[in-house]
């Protein structure tokens, strides 16, 4: 059996029941099978993809806390540092009701791959809780934040582990955090990523995953002749990602014409009016289908469906295994030309295959969403220098560093015989440089 396959079989059986963490490497060690298999002896002697495969610490918690009814409840709290071969860990902290374990090691598994192409000194980590913010009080998301870093500030600091945003954490989130990793260690460091304005955070991190999602998205077409100029966009999703893809898509002179969140999707054929969704959304925090009482000419549909609405590019901007076979097919029968991930691991495993069979440009996540780590290691720098650059200067780094993901991607593609397979030359550029940062640091 070879080595690549030999892994699969033994992270399957030490890791039971962890589906989307099998699923996560599983795509992974498929695209490195060319790398690997010309390399065995190499990698094998060191036991390199064990230790790939194996998170170098897992921290799991209780997180206490006191509802408004003077109840107290507790949720588990985790952080999985996956890998530091190439700098400190660096991921986001995910608040939402599924989360566990095995999500968690599959987005830090795919945050070391995605890390390593932005060119920066991060490694992959990834974190986050069961507690679910969407319908509760500020002081309840407060005091949940405030006892989540209560235990999670023993184990995090800016040259040793830096968390961020994801589903469910976003500024508010950070700010109740960074307000309790302060009292307590008495650091004011950038320990923390998507910070405020007035306290140390940088500009354009909150625009960042989607507007360098767009980047790298319009840098695949520029590569065919074509730009997002007249194109017919969908994107899933709406919150962080999905709106700032959508407000850079608009800028490129697309038309978005639905996004949604897990309760149904809307669609609007004159184009989304995006104050009117962040108003919804940043203000407000409701629900996709408040859209339709400011527009009433748009269409919200309850449940799934949102891939079955004709478009030349589809942004699944959402969840993992968001996209699957069946909404990979409707795309391509209506035309859609250009997918590019927002999210992480939004295509089931099927629907990238088909993807890849069909030729169509496809961009996966941990390539085509780096914009938003890579900008929060801007963050980090700004905090080292104790400066902060304009918003023009953080913009034009991160359109580099989306350009330079493509090119990379791209040239790991053509260099193994795949080119225009960017799932492989993702992975493989990804992995690259972490496996020759790890066979230089001897065993650990
Ligand atoms: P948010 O919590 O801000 O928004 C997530 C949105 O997606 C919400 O509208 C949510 O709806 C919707 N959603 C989630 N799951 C589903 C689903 N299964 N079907 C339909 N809608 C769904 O999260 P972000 O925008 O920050 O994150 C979105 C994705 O992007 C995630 O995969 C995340 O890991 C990834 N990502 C985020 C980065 C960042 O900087 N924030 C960086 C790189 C990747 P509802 O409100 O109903 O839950
Ligand atoms: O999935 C991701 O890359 C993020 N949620 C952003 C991580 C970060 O550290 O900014």
């Amino acid at each position: 059996m070879s080595y690549v396959d030999e892994i699969y079989e033994r992270v399957v059986a030490n890791n039971p029941g962890e589906t989307l963490f099998h699923q996560a490497v599983k795509e992974v060690l498929d695209s490195l099978k060319l790398v690997i298999d010309a390399n065995e002896e190499k990698y094998r002697s060191v036991s390199l993809l064990e230790r790939l495969t194996e998170p170098e610490r897992i921290i799991s918690f209780r997180v206490p806390w006191v509802d408004d009814n003077g109840k107290v409840q507790v949720n588990k709290g985790y952080r999985v540092q996956f890998n530091s071969a190439i700098g400190p860990y660096k991921g986001g902290l995910r608040f939402r009701y599924d989360v566990n374990q095995s999500m968690l090691k599959f987005l830090g598994f795919e945050q070391i791959f995605k890390n390593s192409l932005t060119g920066l000194p991060i490694g992959g980590g990834k974190g986050g809780s069961d507690f679910d913010p969407k319908g509760k009080s500020d002081r309840e998301v407060m005091a949940f934040c405030q006892s989540f870093m209560t235990e999670l500030c023993k184990y995090i600091g800016a040259d040793v582990d830096v968390p961020a945003g994801d589903q469910g954490v976003g500024g508010r989130e950070i700010g109740f955090m960074y307000g309790q990793y302060k009292r307590i260690t008495g650091l004011y460091e950038g320990v923390l990523t998507g910070k405020g304005l007035t306290w140390g955070g940088s500009l354009v991190r909150t625009q960042a995953t989607g507007y360098g999602l767009v980047y790298i998205a319009e840098e695949m077409l520029k590569h065919v002749g074509d730009s997002f100029n007249g194109k017919t966009v969908v994107i899933s999703g709406a919150g962080n990602v999905a709106i700032y893809a959508c407000e850079k898509a608009q800028q490129l002179g697309a038309k978005v014409v639905a996004l949604c969140d897990s309760n149904g999707y809307i669609y609007d054929a004159d184009g989304i009016k995006l104050d009117i969704v962040k108003d919804i959304k940043e203000v407000r925090r409701g629900r996709i289908k408040e859209y339709v009482d400011a527009v009433p000419t748009a269409k919200y549909t309850a449940g799934k469906g949102i891939w079955t609405i004709p478009c030349d590019i589809a942004l699944p901007c959402a969840g993992q295994n968001e996209l699957d076979l069946e909404d990979a097919k409707a795309l391509i029968a209506n035309g859609c030309k250009l997918v590019a991930e927002g999210a992480n691991m939004p295509s089931t495993r099927e629907a990238t295959d088909y993807f890849l069979e069909k030729k169509i440009l496809f961009m996966p996540g941990k390539a085509a969403n780096a914009g938003g780590v890579a900008t929060s290691a801007l963050e980090m720098s700004q905090n080292s220098q104790r400066l902060s650059w304009s918003f023009a200067e953080v913009d034009a780094k991160l359109h580099d560093i989306m350009t330079g993901i493509y090119a990379k991607v791209s040239d790991a593609a053509a260099r193994y015989g795949v080119a225009g397979n960017f799932v492989a030359g993702a992975n493989i550029a990804g992995f690259e440089k972490v496996a020759d940062a790890m066979m230089s640091q001897g065993i650990v």
